[in-house]
């Protein structure tokens, strides 16, 4: 343990004089400096907080975020800033709103559960961006807040007068971070989707069957993966203003996004340039490979060879499967479990690289032994000797699993107008910001409350405000109107 050193005491009265005397005169000139060794100590932080661990505010507290954002990429971002207790104002157009409030609906009048799961802890505010005194109130808010997240088409921003500069005049220190299907290039103007990103990012070519055509993925990595990377981006740009005092642009391109979650694929790209991927069940096939990174199937991705197995009960039970990794320090315990304890010591099957030729065959023998099991028992019976294994887990199975439930991955909210539903918690857990989720607001909700608690309208303005269609929804059909 570190002692620290008491300063020693100076010699003598008439040298204690002397520095009560300075000490004196520095007091009566300016306000007497911080103590250097104290300045140090902290690295210029508060003090550790005396409060117990979850008790201190959360993480992004005092963080005001204009969040403009609709369907998925954008909302995902902004949930999770939530999560971590920043205030998000979500923008929506009178009326009508994020347009996943009426996308596959369910339950008839409610808000869809695309839009629930993915707006908890926010507070809605409708605004016509394109109307005068609705673009006062944006002035207002942009004043107000330190962050603005979009993820509208590619100019569309700019076409509600919201330019950077405009911004950036408005509130110097406000970030403005959005999401678009493509960086600068070609494509830049496109508007892009889910798909359209896993296409363009390189993942759909490596994903499915090499026999078959290019597969998406159920994960959204374009939108939901986009969302976490700009996320990343803003919490940056926030800490690099506490330095600068100046906010920036954040940009988080779908396609970047979705490229960096199958980075390992352009990692085979250049390997191939060196020969077969040996790894890739096709080697072991002896199909010859082409030019680009071909599709594997569900060969792993890294080093250590894996696939899908059957497990007990696979011919009824679509995900009565498990995926087995022939992990290399642990194949003895698999040729033990399998009873094939030959193999431990065959030349053909000792040693990783003479098993990678004989893959296909390796896993059929593995599967016979994993068909005689469920796909829970696979999984006892690895995990007790380190096999690493997943068993494919139903979205049933998930919602139904009480750990996830335990530890607020899955959670169970209420709303006013749907009743209960389940959705994601906040992924990542910290010791000192604790997540509490609440649900999603009402198209609208809280425009009073942030017309005057938060931007200071008085009551006679927003009945102004109220009256001059800035906030509600038009009178007449659009159709007509026109
Ligand atoms: N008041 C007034 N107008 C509003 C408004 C408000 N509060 N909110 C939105 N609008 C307007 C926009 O200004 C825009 O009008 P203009 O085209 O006249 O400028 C209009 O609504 C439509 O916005 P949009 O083009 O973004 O919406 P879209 O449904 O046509 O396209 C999407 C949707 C997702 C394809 C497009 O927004 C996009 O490409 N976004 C970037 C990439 C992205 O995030 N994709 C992920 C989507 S999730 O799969």
């Amino acid at each position: 343990m570190a002692v620290r050193k008491k300063a020693k005491p100076a010699k003598g009265k008439a040298k204690t004089k002397a520095a009560s005397k300075k000490v004196v005169a520095l007091k009566s000139k300016k306000p007497a400096a911080k103590p250097a060794a104290k300045a140090k100590a902290g690295n210029g932080l508060p003090r550790p907080s005396s409060k117990p661990f979850g008790q201190a505010g959360k993480a992004l507290e005092g963080v005001k975020i204009l969040d403009f954002t609709h369907v998925q990429s954008g909302p995902t971002c902004t949930q999770l800033l939530a999560y971590m207790g920043a205030d998000c104002i979500k923008v929506e157009r009178p009326g009508v709103g994020d347009i996943t409030r009426g996308q596959l609906r369910d339950v008839k009048g409610a808000d869809s559960l695309y839009f629930t799961m993915l707006n908890a802890n926010k507070r809605s505010i409708t605004i016509d961006s394109k109307h005068p005194k609705g673009k006062d109130i944006l002035n207002r808010l942009i004043k107000h807040c330190d962050v603005l997240v979009e993820n509208f088409a590619p100019g569309a921003l700019d076409r509600m007068g919201l330019t950077w500069e405009y911004i950036h005049k408005l509130n110097p220190r406000m970030i403005v971070a959005s999401v678009k299907g493509f960086g600068p290039g070609p494509y830049e103007d496109c508007k892009v989707y889910e798909n359209v990103a896993q296409c363009t990012g390189g993942a759909a070519s490596t994903t499915g069957f090499r026999e078959g055509p290019p597969v998406v993925t159920g994960a959204q990595i374009g939108d939901s993966g986009t969302g976490l990377h700009l996320a990343f981006g803003i919490v940056t740009a926030l800490y690099q203003r506490n330095r600068t005092g100046r906010g920036q642009k954040v940009f988080a391109a779908m396609q970047d996004g979705v490229l960096n979650l199958a980075r390992v694929k352009l990692r085979d790209q250049q390997r191939l340039a060196h020969g077969p991927l040996t790894e890739y069940s096709q080697y072991g096939e002896g199909v010859p490979f082409g030019s680009a990174v071909p599709r594997a199937g569900n060969d792993s991705g890294g080093g250590q060879p894996g696939w899908i197995l059957k497990c007990k009960g696979w011919e009824t039970d679509p995900d009565a499967y498990i995926y087995f990794i022939t992990q290399a320090p642990v194949w003895e315990a698999i040729c033990d479990l399998i009873g094939k304890p030959e193999w431990k010591t065959d030349p053909d099957y000792a040693k990783p690289p003479a098993r990678l030729p004989r893959l296909k065959s390796i896993f059929a023998t593995i599967e016979e032994w994993t068909m005689t099991k469920t796909k829970f028992e696979v999984m006892d019976l690895c995990n007790a000797v380190d096999i690493p294994v997943g068993p494919i887990l139903s979205m049933k199975e998930i919602a139904e699993e009480k750990s996830l439930r335990d530890t607020g991955t899955v959670v169970e909210v209420d709303h006013p107008t749907r009743g209960k539903y389940l959705t994601v918690g906040n992924p990542v857990k910290m010791s000192d910001s604790v997540t509490e989720v609440k649900r999603s607001p009402l198209l609208g909700e809280h425009t009073d409350e942030i017309l005057t608690k938060v931007l200071g309208y008085t009551a006679k303005e927003v009945e102004e405000i109220k009256g001059s269609g800035a906030i509600t929804p038009p009178q007449k059909p659009e159709a007509a109107a026109a």
